[in-house]
């Protein structure tokens, strides 16, 4: 199997790829008659087809039968849909869903005294929804009287689509409505370019739009793709994708073939998107992994010493080129940053490294940088040594040059339409909490998010982060609604070891994950589909806004996050606070009028909501406009000035210099890995680097509970490992192998596809493959399915950022030859009955 067989060439193959579906029933009459479903008309027997909603993977038109919601088909204007929309039946109706709230066996016996090193055993009693909550509210006020805020961290993450059904902001406005937290900063998926790039070129810049296709395709003669892989990621966005970027793929790839735009992956694997352009199209740089800063500086060496950079550019519209050069060329260090020097770690050999850059001077050369590459150890680094390499080539804010950091994301460089943003349901409130006390007890009120184990772990220790100092917190209660921290975060022993420091963890989610595994009280959400909601069509393209038409009844016991929320906040008095007196319907109302006014003001009209929620479901914007990143500030440096101290470029930095950190000084720098493959520290051990990039057929751990996708794609039952041809032979692994891979921090089993498209030496394990454990609970135990957190590293990538590194990660990889247990992890709790004699919950409610 290839990672990369999906996106194919043909519109029409790639359509015939999704499983179970049939072109014809794509293109099928629910074109010109959309149909409309009310919660009432979804519950009855027979078969309903064509009900429109949107999702993370694409909009959809779904097939309900008898009550059970049994095939996706593509929404007929998304023209290049995502394989993926095939397991959503199962996230509605398989055998993972959460049926009822359900309390850990220890902790309903002994409340937050329980034997915390039970978590993980899987084993749980069904309580009733009031006693749940119940004991939520309980567990708040003890908290909050006992400690304070310093004790209580909530968290969200992907959750799904929707403006008003947002797990984050239902869970934040309940807490706050209660009382004061910890509050986070940053993410797993940018966390150190977010922190870096706002003091390099004044704004966060990954999560931006990008300069429109068109113009690109007109004007580039380059393109360099650097560990960005556009075809596998841009089928999962934020808001629903209308995936209208993929047009843009094509034309690229005719481009490509008829020789007028040339490709460069600087990738250490074979990507989907280098494939679908074509094998022998793109140039690879197969650079080695964590070792593109000095391919970076030595391509910056280059077009100095051969006077191929842009001075005019540097000295109107940079500062401190001259801090970097003594660097650059070794007067400060003794070591020249020269080709000769960098081929030696990232494994490009001299020549190609100079070609490249004359390639690059040669011409309009657009980059388009991915973000994995700054999700390791001085992730900083590579980023800023973009914008450096960029501003050497002088072309920032023209079409088709520069750099961009947010391509591979959210459809970015399709043209943006003029038109309407919804608001949602926010998790702010004026009202004023229950407990206002704001005594963090001398800690900090806010923490990077990837230190938060840290935080349980050694509460009170200072840790620097982007110049200021931060004392963790001592966290003693976690509640997490639509996140999944088991696969989120890293190195899994390491948050087995925190969680047994809690005192009590909460779970609101829609599917046993091994985060619910290790809570002590977990509740059942509903999924997208069993709910009505307004959801944004098209992300940066803005191309429209959809109606999420509910599909199916909630399943089992689950509840709306909404519903769980207010009534949680009717034990402390706060339900008007949050529900504003709205329900469901009430609330999609007054967004959709919120949205009209808006939309007023910019010259858009939308529907009267009855009109479009009955009977056009959809609404389209118009004129998409095109753009050029930097331009104005190109055109007018002192007008349109950059948010950093200089207003330019800041290729020296005086802000993060005066920091004084070690891992991240004045200008970019390469600084050695904890743990780097080939030939770097740790290789000898630990031959192989782990890349646990985005999945192919999940967003993150979301869909991994299909079997319908994982058929697709598991081997022998496990999630798949790829490593290449010379390592699987070196090991006696071959193709379908169930194979052991393993370091110092863990160990899993997982499928081996061998495979050419990766580079010797490194192997890929998709992130989000869940946890599943032998031994539940243990540290050390083996994952019988291959989730990569057990084996990745849990360190801040600088002091600066604090972000995780989670792609500084080597392994070995043996084959397995011991026992083979079922894997269960998709299979929920073990249902235990209380038998023992417990304290019931205080009765709350009446
Ligand atoms: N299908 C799908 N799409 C998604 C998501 C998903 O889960 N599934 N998640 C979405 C989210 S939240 C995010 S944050 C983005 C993630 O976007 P990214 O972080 O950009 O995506 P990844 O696929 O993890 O990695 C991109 C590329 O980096 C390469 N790479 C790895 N190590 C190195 C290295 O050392 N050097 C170089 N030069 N390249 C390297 C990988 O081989 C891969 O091709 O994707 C989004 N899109
Ligand atoms: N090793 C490694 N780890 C990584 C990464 C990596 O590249 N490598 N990437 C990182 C990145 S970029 C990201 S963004 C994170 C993603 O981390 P998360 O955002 O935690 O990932 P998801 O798997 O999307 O988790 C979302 C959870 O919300 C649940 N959910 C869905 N809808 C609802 C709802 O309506 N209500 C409730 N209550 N729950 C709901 C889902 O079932 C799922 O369990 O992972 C990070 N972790
Ligand atoms: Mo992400």
């Amino acid at each position: 199997m290839k990672n990369n067989d999906l996106f194919q060439a043909s519109r029409r193959r790639f359509l015939l790829q999704l499983g179970g579906l049939t072109v014809a029933g794509m293109l099928g009459p629910s074109l010109l008659t959309p149909r409309s479903a009310n919660a009432a008309e979804v519950q009855g027997a027979g078969v309903k087809e064509g009900i429109l909603t949107g999702s993370h993977w694409g909009a959809i038109r779904a097939t309900v039968v008898d009550g059970r919601f049994i095939e996706a088909k593509p929404f007929e204007r998304d023209k290049y849909p995502s394989k993926m929309i095939a397991g959503l039946p199962d996230h509605v109706h398989g055998g993972a869903r959460i049926r009822y709230p359900m309390v850990r066996v220890d902790w309903l016996r002994k409340r937050h005294q329980s034997d915390t090193t039970q978590r993980g055993d899987n084993r749980f009693v069904r309580v009733s929804w009031d006693e749940a909550l119940d004991f939520f509210y309980q567990e708040l006020e003890r908290i909050q009287k006992t400690y304070g805020p310093s004790a209580l961290l909530t968290a969200s993450g992907w959750q799904s689509t929707g403006m008003f059904h947002n797990a984050s902001g239902m869970l934040a406005r309940a807490i706050a409505l209660h009382g004061n937290s910890v509050g986070t900063g940053g993410d797993y998926s940018t966390g150190a370019a977010q922190v870096i790039l706002p003091r390099v070129v004044g704004s966060m810049e990954v999560y931006e739009q990008q300069t429109s296709w068109p113009l690109v395709l007109k004007n580039s003669k380059t393109i360099v793709l650097w560990g960005s892989d556009l075809i596998k990621n841009q089928q999962a966005n934020w808001w629903c994708p209308d995936h209208d970027v993929y047009e843009y793929y094509e034309q690229l790839k005719d481009k490509v073939a008829r020789g007028e735009i040339s490709v460069i992956s600087v990738d250490p694997v074979i990507t989907s998107t280098h494939d679908y352009l074509g094998r022998d199209k793109v140039k690879h740089i197969a650079v080695n992994p964590q070792a593109d800063v000095p391919l970076q500086l030595a391509l910056a060496h280059t077009l100095y010493t051969e006077k191929l950079y842009d001075k005019h550019f540097l000295e109107n519209y940079c500062v401190g080129f001259e801090q970097f050069l003594p660097y650059l060329l070794g007067e400060s260090d003794g070591q020249p940053k020269d080709a000769r020097w960098a081929e030696k770690i990232c494994g490009v050999d001299a020549d190609t490294i100079r070609e490249l850059a004359r390639q690059m001077a040669g011409g309009r050369t657009q980059i388009i940088a991915g973000w994995c590459v700054q999700r390791m150890q001085h992730g900083e680094q590579w980023a800023w040594m973009i914008v450096v390499l960029a501003s050497m080539l002088g072309q920032i804010g023209l079409p088709g040059g520069g750099f961009g950091f947010g391509w591979h994301y959210n459809g970015a460089g399709t043209p943006g339409r003029k038109g309407v943003i919804l608001s949602g349901f926010s998790g702010s409130t004026t009202v004023a909490p229950v407990h206002n006390s704001t005594d963090f007890k001398g800690y900090s009120s806010t923490i990077p998010i990837a230190r938060f184990i840290d935080a349980i772990l050694e509460p009170g220790k200072k840790i620097n982060w982007n110049g200021k100092t931060v004392t963790l917190p001592p966290l003693k209660m976690c509640v997490f609604a639509g996140t999944n921290p088991f696969h989120r975060h890293q190195q899994i022993n390491r948050i087995i070891e925190g969680w047994r420091k809690l005192e009590t963890v909460i779970a609101i989610d829609n599917q046993w994950t091994s985060t619910c595994r290790f809570a002590d009280i977990v509740l059942p959400a509903t999924t997208q589909f069993e709910r009505n909601d307004l959801d944004q069509y098209g992300n940066h393209s803005n191309r429209g806004i959809i109606a999420m038409k509910q599909l199916v009844q909630p399943q089992f016991e689950a509840r709306n996050d909404f519903d769980i929320f207010r009534d949680l906040c009717r034990r402390f008095n706060r339900e008007e606070a949050f529900t504003e007196g709205l329900d469901e319907m009430g609330w999609l109302k007054r967004i959709w009028q919120e949205g009209s006014q808006q939309g007023k003001g910019r010259g858009v009209h939308l529907p009267a909501f009855d009109v479009f929620w009955n009977q056009q479901e959809y609404v389209e914007f118009e004129h998409p406009q095109m753009f050029v990143r930097h331009q104005a500030f190109r055109e007018d440096p002192d007008l349109e000035p950059l948010g950093t101290p200089s207003g330019l470029i800041e290729i020296f930095s005086k802000t993060i210099a005066d920091m004084q950190y070690d891992d991240c000084q004045g200008h970019p720098m390469w600084f050695e890995k904890i743990e780097r493959s080939h030939g770097g520290p740790g290789s000898q051990r630990w031959p192989l680097h782990l890349q646990s990039v985005h999945p192919d057929f999940r967003l993150h751990s979301q869909l991994c509970e299909s079997e319908a996708l994982r058929k697709h794609y598991a081997v022998s039952g496990k999630e798949p490992v790829f490593i290449n041809p010379q390592d699987a032979s070196a090991r006696g692994i071959r193709n379908g192998d169930i194979v052991r891979v393993f370091n110092a921090r863990g160990q899993v089993l997982a499928g081996a596809v061998v495979s050419d498209l990766y580079s010797p030496g490194v192997a890929r394990i998709h992130e989000g493959a869940w946890y599943d454990p032998d031994n539940g609970g243990e540290t050390g135990a083996l994952c019988k399915y291959g989730n990569p957190n057990v084996l990745t590293i849990d360190i801040g990538t600088s002091q600066l950022a604090q972000a995780t590194s989670a792609h500084t990660t080597l392994v070995e990889i043996e084959k397995y030859t011991g026992k083979v247990d079922n894997v269960t992890a998709f299979s929920g709790p073990i249902k235990m009955v209380a038998q023992c004699e417990y304290v019931p919950a205080q009765k709350v409610t009446s």
